[in-house]
């Protein structure tokens, strides 16, 4: 079928077909099908397309994005001091949920800890009790996090980082090997903390399984012994979707980076992970946000092509995440109720995208088409396409006139203002793809 298919591809679609600038993180890490989950159990998942990232942690309080300690070689018993500050008195975990709903995304992963080591929960496997319920917080932010996703019905996302920056055996494990094991039971510990303290967690996002910011995850499967690690993951979340940064392979791929996302479709479940604010990933006084347009391009350009997209927020020292990022958020959840219905529970194609021109994606009986750009000629012409078409319109009104050509289908599309694309065309087919 691809081959048949590329000879009927017209310049621009094929020229789309030959390259990707999809780049991703888990390529080699090590396969193990027994871990993975059904196709039918990655469904949900699939649907949602679009999820809330949140970087929070102690690194917000110098608000210069969350590798200051290691970027500004500040001592692990320096850095630790931040915890006495962290009282976050506008936390609110409920507000997190609404803001994430509201901008139409489905599910939510929180930095339950990051590379620093401080760990947002009551962990008695931290070392050194570096966790926010035995600091000045006194809080356990995932207790209340995971609660408040649930309430709201979002799916519930914990990111961990095994490595740790306070131990010199992340950095020198052979050399370091007692304190690297440390650091490992560590890891394993909170792990399964996280795994079994805090209910059903319907995703499970690892990063920073390298060693020493060397080489890929799956270069240090030797050391953190990943299949051992999801296995007892499994025991307690059988059906948690697990990415592929521990460096076993995980339930999908993962692109990381503000990149355009160009090329073919992608036939395995993926995801690309991004930042609101392009600074970094944790609070930063330098902002840098994405517009809507560019988050509701990038949505369509991932979700055209089988992904999700994971956008990053990053919450200031008080918890609330900086008001400009909550107002971009409303106008892409204004964009997506109007629109949605072409991109939540579809599936991409069946028209290959043309990088920055369109995407297809279908469900059922319709195909949306997403147009990036219109150079207003009298139509736009698709690939050839083996349905009967029964009508087409403008999702915001407005039928559209079309003809089942020898060479494709041919759709009479009005010129629609620079300001008002990307504009979503529907197909209505005769018969369920
Ligand atoms: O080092 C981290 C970084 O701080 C951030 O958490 C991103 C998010 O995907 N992951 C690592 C870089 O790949």
């Amino acid at each position: 079928m691809a081959d048949a298919r590329m000879e009927t591809m017209q310049g621009d679609e094929l020229a789309s077909k030959l390259k990707s600038s999809v780049v991703f993180k888990g390529d080699k890490s090590i396969r193990n099908a027994s871990l993975k989950l059904d196709p039918k159990d990655m469904a949900w998942w699939r649907d949602t397309k679009f999820g809330m990232f949140i970087h929070w942690g102690l690194y917000a309080i110098p608000a210069r994005g969350e590798w200051v300690m290691n970027n500004e070689k500040i001592p692990a018993e320096e850095y630790a001091k931040l915890a006495d500050q962290f009282v976050p008195k506008h936390f609110d975990a409920d507000r997190w949920a609404r803001i994430a709903k509201n901008a139409g995304m489905k599910y939510m992963v929180l930095t339950a800890r990051h590379h620093d080591g401080f760990a947002l929960w009551d962990s008695p496997s931290s070392y050194n009790d570096f966790c926010s319920s035995k600091t000045a917080a006194k809080q356990d932010f995932v207790a209340e996090y995971t609660a408040a996703c649930r309430k709201a019905g979002l799916g519930v996302g914990l990111y961990y980082s095994p490595m740790d920056w306070r131990f010199p055996g992340y950095f020198q494990p052979k050399e370091f090997a007692d304190n690297a094991a440390l650091m490992k039971k560590q890891g394993y510990g909170q792990t399964e903390e996280l795994m079994s303290k805090y209910g059903k967690i319907d995703i499970l996002w690892y990063d920073g399984g390298w060693l020493a910011h060397k080489g890929t995850d799956a270069d240090a499967s030797w050391f953190w012994e990943p299949l051992k690690l999801n296995k007892m993951v499994r025991k307690y979340q059988p059906k948690a979707v697990i990415n592929p940064r521990s460096g076993w392979e995980g339930d999908f791929q993962c692109d990381e980076g503000g990149h355009e996302i160009t090329g073919p479709i992608i036939d395995t479940p993926w995801e690309k992970c991004l930042n609101l604010n392009k600074s970094s990933w944790g609070y930063n006084k330098k902002q840098n946000p994405m517009t809507p347009n560019e988050i509701i391009r990038m949505l369509i350009n991932v979700a055209g092509r089988g992904g999700n997209v994971l956008l990053n927020v990053g919450p200031g020292p008080d918890g609330v995440i900086p008001p400009s990022h909550v107002k971009i958020l409303e106008e892409v959840g204004r964009w997506l109720e109007e629109n949605g219905k072409g991109i939540y529970g579809t599936r991409p194609g069946p028209f290959q995208p043309v990088d920055g021109r369109y995407c297809s994606m279908f469900k059922d009986d319709k195909v949306y088409l997403h147009l990036l750009e219109w150079d207003g000629q009298k139509e736009l012409i698709l690939p050839k396409f083996d349905r009967k078409i029964a009508s087409t319109s403008l999702i915001s009104g407005g039928k559209l006139a079309f003809k089942q050509i020898k060479d494709g289908v041919a759709l009479v599309v009005p010129t629609v203002g620079k300001n008002r694309l990307p504009v979503l065309i529907e197909l209505v087919l005769e018969k369920k793809l």
